[in-house]
């Protein structure tokens, strides 16, 4: 009986010594899986030899069960290892054939440009919140009370004709300024109030330095004592802070239906050629940047204020023209066509 299990022991230890001399010549790893079939699998060497266990005597039989187990963790740990360097030999060949050619120069992403308008819109928000001014919007599809009527223009006003106003069914039109906007948040709220209005405006009209649709702020301050003196001081602090501290600046007296006094501001001309004739001011000396005035009483009066109370100073810009004169643009559709060539000029 001892020989039996000598002899067990011994064909344990050459089984092992055969299975790695087999494993050493796999060279794939379908071999590898079919050599474990045959060593270690369910009608396997190991299986058999672990199959004759019940031929030996009780006290024989954990030896050999040790014997196998741990011949199943020898056979196994080859077999691992053997797999390991397979995939690595696999790996070389495989980088030996294929390389990496690092001279290749990279895929360029276009690096995408904050659009002039926008860029200018960002400036001027800066510029305007620093000054305690909140942002208020409002919709682009307005009615003739927001758009008009509560901005005292008179009912036989030109800019009411359809061939200055863009008009929609039923009474509706696109705003022709962002005005209705400061009326909707007058009706809305108490003074004081001081706001910034952004956005699109829309007007029958198309030249080089027209667009049908271009973007207006309108700036508004309501309180108990407003002065044109504050308006005065705030347009100033504004274009110097925009245009450069030394910047020349006037008031010219002007109209606007729903202001009076009414002004507009000029800034210096920073165009002007030394000696020739200048084409962006024809030579005046001055460009006009906006316009503003003291809230006419009678706005006050539509939006439910009482205009002996209260005093409020307006301004309205449009943000194209601040644009073009600070980027040298001289067609305002260039604006609109979102050419890239174009944009592109504009990437920081
Ligand atoms: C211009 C001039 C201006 C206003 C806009 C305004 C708004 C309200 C009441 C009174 Cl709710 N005024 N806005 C005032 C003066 C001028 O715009 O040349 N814009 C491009």
């Amino acid at each position: 009986m001892n020989d039996s299990l000598d002899a067990r022991i011994e064909s344990l230890a050459t089984l092992a010594e055969e299975a790695r001399k087999e494993f050493a010549t796999a060279t794939h790893e379908e071999q590898l899986n079919q050599l474990k079939a045959r060593y270690l699998g369910k009608s396997g060497s190991l299986k058999t030899i672990m199959e004759s266990l019940k031929e030996l005597s009780p006290d024989q039989r954990p030896i050999l069960g040790k014997t196998v187990n741990q011949t199943k963790q020898e056979v196994l740990q080859a077999l691992e290892d053997r797999r390991v360097q397979i995939r690595e030999e696999k790996r070389r060949q495989e980088l030996a054939h294929r390389w990496i050619d690092l001279s290749l120069p990279g895929r360029q992403r276009d690096q995408g440009a904050i659009h002039p308008l926008r860029s200018v819109t960002r400036e001027l928000f800066s510029i305007f919140r620093s000054l305690g001014y909140d942002v208020a919007e409002g919709p682009c599809v307005e009615d003739d009370f927001h758009n008009f009527s509560a901005l005292n223009f008179p009912p036989d006003h030109p800019a009411r004709d359809m061939q200055d106003t863009l008009l929609l069914k039923n009474g509706a039109l696109l705003r022709t300024h962002t005005s209705p906007v400061q009326i909707r948040t007058m009706q809305a709220n108490r003074p004081p109030i001081r706001i910034i209005a952004p956005g699109m405006v829309y007007r029958c009209d198309a030249d080089v330095s027209h667009s049908p649709m271009f973007s207006q702020i309108e700036g508004l301050w309501v309180d108990e004592k407003v002065s044109l003196a504050d308006l005065k001081g705030t347009l100033t602090t504004f274009a110097r802070r925009y245009y450069g501290p030394d910047v020349p600046i006037r008031l010219r007296p002007s109209f606007f239906p729903f202001t009076e006094p009414s002004c507009e501001v000029d800034v210096g001309c920073v165009f002007c050629p030394r000696g020739g004739s200048c084409s962006v001011c024809h030579d005046t000396g001055w460009i006009e940047i906006l316009g503003a005035g003291m809230v006419d009483p009678n706005v006050f009066e539509a939006v439910g204020y009482d205009p002996e109370k209260v005093q409020g100073f307006a301004f309205g810009l449009g943000i194209e023209r601040v644009a073009m004169l600070k980027y040298g643009i001289n067609d305002i559709r260039l604006l609109f066509e979102n050419d890239v060539r174009f944009l592109r000029q504009f990437a920081k």
